[in-house]
């Protein structure tokens, strides 16, 4: 132990090792973002997994040649697995666009791994996994050293928090498997107790094996620009063309959202309808949705204030703010202004305030799916006015919001998460984006030269999908972002469509769509929705997991993985690398193929996805 003032007691159930930490005094988080609670190397946390099975000895872990999985901090933030010579870069030339996806004061590092939640170890087939079980305490940060044999630290995001002695800080677990599903396994088993997804069980087909979430959002294709005539007409579409919703959703009564995105507000800070978009309002687009049977979602930011926003003027006090009392910057858009703030959410006022706003979106207007965004904005730090760590406020905060459950009418309601750090929002926003946004393009200039994290890149949503597969069904019922089967306004090739479509179908829970189902392309989006309809068909109520290909020798080890289902027989490859990938497999001995992007010379073309059956 390197702090005398916790305790550390270790304790295993089901081959899983429970670490937790308890204040041995009266204690108060030393000042700073990062408070560092234990360090272990990797030879301790090896012979603390000797509880284990108790089977044969397992397979060592060299933390020199590991893949080390670094987990970002928020959904926007990249998540995936470091090989030695990998790393994760921060934005540059806009420095500003880091806040959407640091930890505070702990961004990403060029020699160590600082991975958020979750971490592990992985050589080949085998994990050793860190995991946070908060029940509510302050977030956890891994910091992983590759060097002398392995060291992992253990941070905490605490400031302002004090304990009294002996009061739980911690609850770290540690879990040593050999396979993806066996370490998902073990994941279910360390949150089960928690009773994350019955919450969400109605956005699911009755009776189907697996809940798919699904239906249309307006963002990826309108972005802001929306009014009441192509909210309605995107509506009208919907149930008119032979799109991917229509035939997969409604036509068989499975559960259906219809979710109106950013651009209704007047501003964002200011919650009112915008007069000139929506003269009528939102009641009347809630009811049209509900009437045709869909269940009517929508957007908000609650924790975020444009600086034009009244509310700025109006409530000065709210904002959170620096030591020099200057309002805390908490991101940079263009289209809002610029700099924008937050709220401080450790004042129950701005509790009530936010929690107001969700009640009148779902009690007045009628909706029934909430997307909460820019989450992250609620964990900064600054002079909190009541005192107290930002997680308090922040969970405080979701606590009420979700403790919205139902409509006037008795209706269940469900949240989506988005932008949010993940670790203090899982007990309230199971069904959460876990990636950066998608785009209708694999990964554009100039964003591509920002180097941001969180850009919209189909390229970097879909390594955050894959990074993040584990936790899916586990911690969170994942949402990957919307797939794609549009021909317009877009500049995707149909074997990148294919990809995006794969990741969300195989590795993730919920699927959305963005595409004007009025404007359906009969030839090619037509082909395409009928590939991705059997491709859905054919994969329905399968378990896929992913591992990276290993690498075959070359310079560099490609941006490839393999994919596999949990019944052995569906296995496929998912290339995101510019170049094209050979691998062995099922494929060359008889499979049967759902999806084949190799080239003639039997590579797995670039950007592309593959999928083969054994099942004749
Ligand atoms: C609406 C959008 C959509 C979208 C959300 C969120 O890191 N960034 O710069 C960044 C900015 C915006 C953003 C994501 C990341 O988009 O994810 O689905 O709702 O807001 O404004």
């Amino acid at each position: 132990m390197s702090n005398d003032s916790i305790i550390r007691s270790v304790s295993e159930e089901d081959g899983v090792v429970a670490l937790t930490y308890r204040t041995a005094r009266d204690t108060a988080a030393p000042a700073g973002p990062a408070w560092t609670i234990d360090e272990l190397t990797l030879k301790e946390l090896e012979s603390l997994t000797g509880y284990a099975d108790g089977q044969a000895p397992l397979a060592h872990f060299d933390s020199r040649s590991a893949a080390i999985l670094c987990n970002g901090w928020q959904s926007w933030s990249a998540s995936r697995e470091l090989l030695p010579d990998e790393r994760i870069h921060r934005a540059r030339f806009i420095p500003k666009l880091n806040i959407y996806t640091d930890r505070p004061g702990l961004p990403v590092e060029r020699r160590t791994i600082v991975s958020h939640f979750l971490t592990y170890l992985r050589n080949n087939d085998d994990y050793l996994v860190l995991v946070s079980r908060n029940a509510g305490s302050p977030p956890v940060s891994f910091r992983v050293d590759r060097a002398d044999g392995g060291r992992v630290q253990i941070l905490l995001y605490a400031e302002g928090q004090s304990f009294r002695s002996g009061e739980p800080v911690a609850d770290i677990r540690l879990i040593r498997r050999s396979g993806f599903f066996a370490v998902r396994d073990a994941l279910k088993k360390v949150f089960a107790g928690f009773d994350l997804f019955s919450c969400l069980s109605f956005l699911g087909a009755p009776g189907a094996p697996r809940l798919v979430p699904g239906g249309y959002e307006s963002w990826y294709n309108h972005y802001a620009d929306i009014d009441e005539g192509l909210i309605l007409a995107d509506l009208d579409g919907l149930s008119s063309s032979p799109n991917l919703v229509k035939r997969y959703y409604l036509d068989r009564h499975k559960p259906t959202v219809f979710q109106v995105d950013d651009g209704w507000e007047t501003e964002v800070g200011d919650w009112s309808v915008n007069q000139k978009r929506f003269p009528r309002g939102l009641e009347p687009i809630s009811k049209a949705i509900s009437e045709q049977g869909l269940i009517p979602g929508l957007w908000f930011a609650p924790f975020i204030v444009a600086k034009n926003a009244p509310i700025v003027a109006e409530r000065p006090e709210w904002l959170l703010r620096s030591a020099n009392g200057s309002p805390v910057v908490a991101g940079w858009m263009p289209n809002w202004g610029g700099d924008f703030h937050c709220l401080d959410l450790s004042r129950p006022e701005v509790q009530s305030y936010v929690e107001g706003l969700v009640r009148r979106a779902v009690d007045e207007w009628g909706f029934r799916y909430i997307k909460l965004d820019f989450l992250y904005a609620g964990m900064l730090p600054g002079t909190h006015a009541s005192g107290g760590p930002a997680w308090r406020g922040y969970e405080e905060t979701l606590r009420r919001i979700t403790a919205i459950k139902r409509s006037p009418s008795g209706q269940p309601v469900a949240f989506l998460g988005c932008g949010a750090p993940l670790e203090n929002s899982f007990r309230y926003l199971p069904l959460m984006r876990i990636g950066a946004d998608t785009k209708e393009d694999w990964d554009p200039f100039p964003h591509r030269l920002l180097r941001h994290q969180g850009r919209p890149s189909a390229l970097m949503s879909l390594v955050d999908t894959v990074g993040r597969c584990l936790l899916d069904g586990a911690v969170f019922m994942n949402d990957p972002d919307v797939v794609f089967c549009r021909t317009a306004n877009m500049a995707l090739t149909r074997t990148e469509k294919e990809a995006v479509a794969s990741g969300a179908v195989l590795l993730a829970s919920q699927i959305m769509f963005s595409d004007d189902a009025a404007a359906f392309d009969s030839r090619e989006e037509a082909a395409f929705t009928d590939w991705l309809i059997d491709f859905l068909d054919a994969t329905a109520g399968r378990e896929f997991g992913v591992r990276r290909l290993e690498s075959t020798g070359t310079r560099r080890s490609p941006l490839a993985f393999r994919i596999f289902s949990r019944d052995g027989i569906m296995h496929g490859i998912l290339n995101l690398d510019d170049s094209p990938v050979t691998a062995d497999g099922p494929w060359n001995h008889g499979a049967v193929a759902l999806l084949d992007r190799r080239g003639a010379d039997g590579a797995f073309v670039s950007r592309s996805a593959s999928l083969f059956s054994e099942n004749q």
